[in-house]
This record gives C-alpha cells, structure tokens and sequence, in this order.
C-alpha cells in the first residue's frame, strides 16, 4: 500500500470520530452530563486525582457521579473507584492504546440511563495515541507528574496542545526533585497552549485540590445547556 492511501484511511477514521464526539458531547450537555477526560501517562496519579477530586465534589454536595475507567489490560481501577462508592463502569481496551468513541458510547450505556452530573473517563496511560482520538469530552485535562520532570512538555507537545488543562500532580515531591522546573514548564506549555489552565496540585497533601475542583465546577456551568 502506498503512503498516501495509509493517511487518507487514518484521516477518515478520525473525521468519523470527530462527527461522533461532536454529537455525543451535544447530547451530554442536553441531557445535564458533563463529561471530562483525564490523560497522562501509567502512574501520574489519575486513579488518585480523581478520588481526591471527587472528595471535594461531594463536600460540596454533588452525589451523582460516574468514572469511565479505560484500562489496557484490567480492572484493578475500576475496582478502586467502585471501593469510593462511585458508579464506575470498566472499559478494557484489549490493548487497544487510545479510547474512541464507539468505546465511549458503550461505556455510558453501560450506567442504564442514571442520572450523571459529572461524568469522568480515565483515559489509557499514554501521551501520545489520546492526542488524536476527541472522545466527545467537554473538557480535557492532562496530568504531570512531578517525578516524570517537567521536560516532559517538549518530548509530547500534541497533547500539551490539546487539552484544556494541565495538572502537575504530587507536588509534594517538589522538594526532592530541585530539577523541576516549574517556569520553564509554565513558559513551554503556554507557547504550544496560550489559553491552558495550569493547576499544581497533591492528591496526598490536598495542595491545589480545592481550586481543581472550583474550575471544574465552572466547567460544568459553562458546558452544560
Ligand atoms: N506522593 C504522592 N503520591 C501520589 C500522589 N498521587 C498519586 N500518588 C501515587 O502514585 C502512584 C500512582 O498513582 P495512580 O493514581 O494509580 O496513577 P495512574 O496510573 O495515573 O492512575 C500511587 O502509588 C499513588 O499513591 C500525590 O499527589 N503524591
Ligand atoms: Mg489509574
């Protein structure tokens, strides 16, 4: 097969996808789900952020909550948020590196019509394949950790560029990793992003968690008809 073939066939694929994000995230925003995307790579601290995030959402007396757990292989996630009290539903992708939207769309099925006000996909460990794959989110945000290091923000620029916020998570770790440069990270990011959010947070220390929390309020408020 010759090159060009191979990239008008992946530019249908996405050009599908797209049309079908567009219509679920429509159809979201009609119905009252906001529905946010969270990417970063394995470890970054997803599972735990959204746990913290979801602390803070309850104390502030939102209760109909859902967690799309993405997973190559298990359930051990899913399984965790369950743990929470939250309605989860799993979604193995088979090795499968990014969530698509006919994924997506059998996920939600899956909570049978419950009322959802925010709904939450942890989306596979990778910063590359997500960049390209809308997943019919209101909202994207990226976690970095700070053990990762902040370089990371030159090595994946496409999803720098692609999301709506950035989430440097286990800040406190800050004091151990001196080569941290949170700066340069800031500078970098909003030259691919000028309109990124850029949180600073720990999930252990709660550093940042209230502030995530007030913005992903507001989210739902500007997103949702
Ligand atoms: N010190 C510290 N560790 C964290 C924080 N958030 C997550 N972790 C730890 O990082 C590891 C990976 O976290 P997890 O939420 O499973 O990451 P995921 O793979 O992105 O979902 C676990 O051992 C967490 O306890 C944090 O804010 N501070
Ligand atoms: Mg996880």
């Amino acid at each position: 097969m010759d090159e060009k073939r191979v990239i008008e066939v992946k530019k249908s694929i996405l050009a599908a996808n797209d049309d079908a994000a567009d219509a679920f995230r429509a159809a979201r925003a009609a119905d009252g789900t906001f529905f946010m995307d969270v990417i970063a790579s394995p470890g970054a601290g997803k599972t735990t952020l959204l746990l913290a995030l979801i602390k803070h959402l309850r104390a502030r007396g939102v209760e109909a909550l859902g967690v799309i757990e993405a997973d190559l292989e298990s359930d051990v996630d899913a399984l965790k948020i369950k743990e929470a009290g939250v309605a989860s539903v799993e979604l193995n992708t088979r090795g499968v590196c990014h969530v698509e939207m006919s994924m997506v769309t059998m996920a939600f099925e899956a909570f049978d019509g419950d009322k959802i006000d925010y709904m939450f996909l942890e989306n596979i460990g990778n910063l590359v394949c997500p960049a390209d794959f809308d997943t019919g989110a209101h909202t994207r945000v990226m976690l970095l950790s700070v053990p990762e290091g902040w370089d990371k923000v030159m090595k994946y620029p496409p999803m720098f560029a692609a999301v709506d916020a950035l989430i440097v998570t286990k800040c406190d770790y800050l004091p151990l990793n001196e080569d941290f440069d949170m700066s340069r990270l800031k500078k970098h990011a909003r030259i691919l992003n000028p309109s990124l959010e850029i949180f600073v947070t720990s999930a252990r220390t709660d550093e940042g968690m209230a502030e995530l929390a007030d913005w992903v309020q507001a989210q739902r408020a500007n997103n949702i008809q």
